[in-house]
């Protein structure tokens, strides 16, 4: 017994893997290992002889036993401590700067807008860019026959030969949101809805798909005093200047009654653009009181409800803000554009936080 303990035990010292430990288990200790044969002997011996060779056999076997597991957590040890020494790594290391992308100053200037909206009470809305042209156009008061169909040079979904099933659209403006926002909140409600429109037009000062932020409050008593200051507070916030003179022109829109377009006072000095100051007036956006049709067509009864509405560019306010010269630029996906005009990104805009820095 003596020699069968010393060869095993030299042969699990010297094992180099697990391979060879699990042989050196099968042959020691197995089902038909050397100490089971063994364990088989017993049966021919004495009860005295019986009583020595039984424990001491057992012994043997578990002291086989600890000495492969100490061997296996032995062998773990040293793997671990070799991969760990081929695998390391400097965490230190800078980044690759080139595989950094930056945030799209439409992205920027949604979040800028958002956040200033959100402390003015209004919350975010949004809805699908293939609209019925119920949503889209009925809805806010253009019926079928209406110019400002034609106008809107509208992008139509196909439909199949014979289909008569009135056409899908590519919203045109991001109103039939605030359509689906009346439908499913009802009043009162402050909503505005950004996103992407679409309209077939490109030139200078256009591209199929821009994007636009719309606003909606309605409640018992709302008036255009309420939309001229909060007009007011978005673009002091927005353009981060203390003071804004705007001006309010008539004008007309199918879904609002009055209508107003809204200027604003600035100055161009050596093709730099100052806002708040100067003599200069520069139309940023259309507003006026939903139509009582519209908030009719929203579910809302207009007898006791009232609101006011109003839409702006995003893509023209990023333009201004950040001084980019050529809309067509904004959809190139150019990469030296994009880095020269692009925001770092995980800088998430507050108003506390001062809106671009
Ligand atoms: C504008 C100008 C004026 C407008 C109207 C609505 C709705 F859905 F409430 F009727 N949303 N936005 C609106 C009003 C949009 O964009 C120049």
């Amino acid at each position: 017994m003596d020699d069968l303990k010393a060869k095993y035990l030299g042969q699990i010292a010297d094992a180099g893997d697990e391979n060879a430990l699990e042989a050196i288990r099968v042959a020691a200790v197995g089902k038909k290992g050397e100490v089971a044969l063994k364990m088989r002997e017993l049966g021919k011996m004495t009860p005295e002889e019986r009583q020595v060779a039984g424990p001491a056999l057992n012994a043997l076997k578990d002291e086989i036993n600890s000495a492969l597991s100490a061997k296996k957590a032995a062998l773990a040890d040293a793997a671990l401590d070799e991969r760990l020494r081929t695998e390391w790594l400097d965490v230190t290391l800078p980044t690759r700067a080139r595989r950094q992308g930056s945030i799209h100053p439409v992205s920027q200037a949604t979040e800028e807008l958002t956040a200033i909206f959100a402390e003015l009470g209004f919350s975010v809305a949004e809805g699908p860019r293939i609209e019925t042209d119920w949503h889209n156009f009925d809805a806010l008061n253009i019926p079928g026959h209406h110019p400002a169909r034609a106008e809107m040079d509208t992008f139509y979904m196909h439909r199949a030969e014979g289909d008569s099933r009135p056409p899908h659209v590519l919203r045109t403006h991001t109103s039939p949101v605030q359509i689906r926002s009346m439908e499913k909140q009802g009043a009162p409600i402050r909503v505005i809805c950004p996103g992407g429109v679409y309209r077939a037009d490109y030139d200078q000062t256009h591209t199929p798909m821009f994007h636009q932020v719309e606003g909606l409050a309605i409640d018992k008593d709302i008036s255009m005093a309420n939309l001229k200051w909060v007009l007011e507070e978005f673009v002091k916030a927005f353009f981060e200047v203390d003071d804004v003179e705007l001006r309010f022109r008539a004008s007309h829109f199918p879904f609002t009654e009055p209508s107003a377009e809204v200027d604003i006072r600035c100055s161009w000095d050596n093709g730099q653009l100052k806002i708040g100051e100067g003599d200069d007036w520069m139309e940023i956006l259309g507003s006026g009181m939903v139509h009582p049709k519209v908030i009719a067509a929203g579910g809302i009864d207009p007898e006791v409800y009232q609101g006011f509405a109003f839409g702006i560019g995003i893509d023209r306010l990023a333009m201004l803000k950040y001084g980019i010269p050529d809309l067509r630029a904004f959809f190139d996906s150019d990469l030296r554009w994009l880095r020269h005009y692009g925001f770092a990104a995980l800088d998430m805009p507050t108003l506390h936080g001062g809106l671009s820095r």
